[in-house]
């Protein structure tokens, strides 16, 4: 089954969509299987958005993530990984889908409040670089035969 490393941002933790951002992922049919709360080093930050690192945004966007907590989640499903990006919304929340996190929630391209891996191989980076295996809990939700034909 596929995975995926979903983190909600700083401005989303202070604006207290936590709870309202998780609803989605497991209202829409797919699997908690990791979660923690964290103050994210420069380190990771860097790491992290790596492929970013020659944009002119990219201290801004170091800052801004070493700023205030943030929750990482990996979450699993079945095209989990696109299904996220599409809950999650274009990375500008101006032009994000209504209906989307960042098109309901957000109004700066800065402040766009979750991140989602964007393919594959990314999922599988950033899940590793964000949890140990132990920290990974293998489960089988009971409704999954009302999910999956
Ligand atoms: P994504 O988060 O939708 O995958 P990316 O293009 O990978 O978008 O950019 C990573 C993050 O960098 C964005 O989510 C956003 O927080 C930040 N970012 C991207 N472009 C800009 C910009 O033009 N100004 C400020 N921050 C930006
Ligand atoms: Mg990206």
């Amino acid at each position: 089954m596929e995975r995926t490393f979903i983190m909600i941002k700083p401005d989303g933790v202070q604006r207290h969509l936590v709870g309202e951002i998780v609803r989605r992922f497991e209202a829409k049919g797919f699997t908690l299987v990791g979660l923690k709360m964290m103050k994210v080093s420069r380190e990771l930050a860097e790491k992290h958005y790596e492929v970013h690192k020659d944009k002119s945004f990219f201290p801004g966007l170091v800052d801004f993530i070493t700023s205030a907590p943030v929750i990482a989640m990996v979450w699993e499903g079945e095209s989990v990984i696109a299904a996220a990006r599409n809950i999650i919304g274009a990375t500008n929340p101006i032009s994000a889908a209504p209906g989307s996190i960042r098109g309901d929630f957000g109004v700066s391209i800065g402040r766009n409040l979750i991140h989602g891996s964007d393919a594959i191989e990314t999922a599988r980076q950033e899940v590793s670089l964000w949890f140990d295996d132990e920290e990974l809990v293998d489960w089988e939700p009971i409704r999954k035969s009302w999910l999956y034909e």
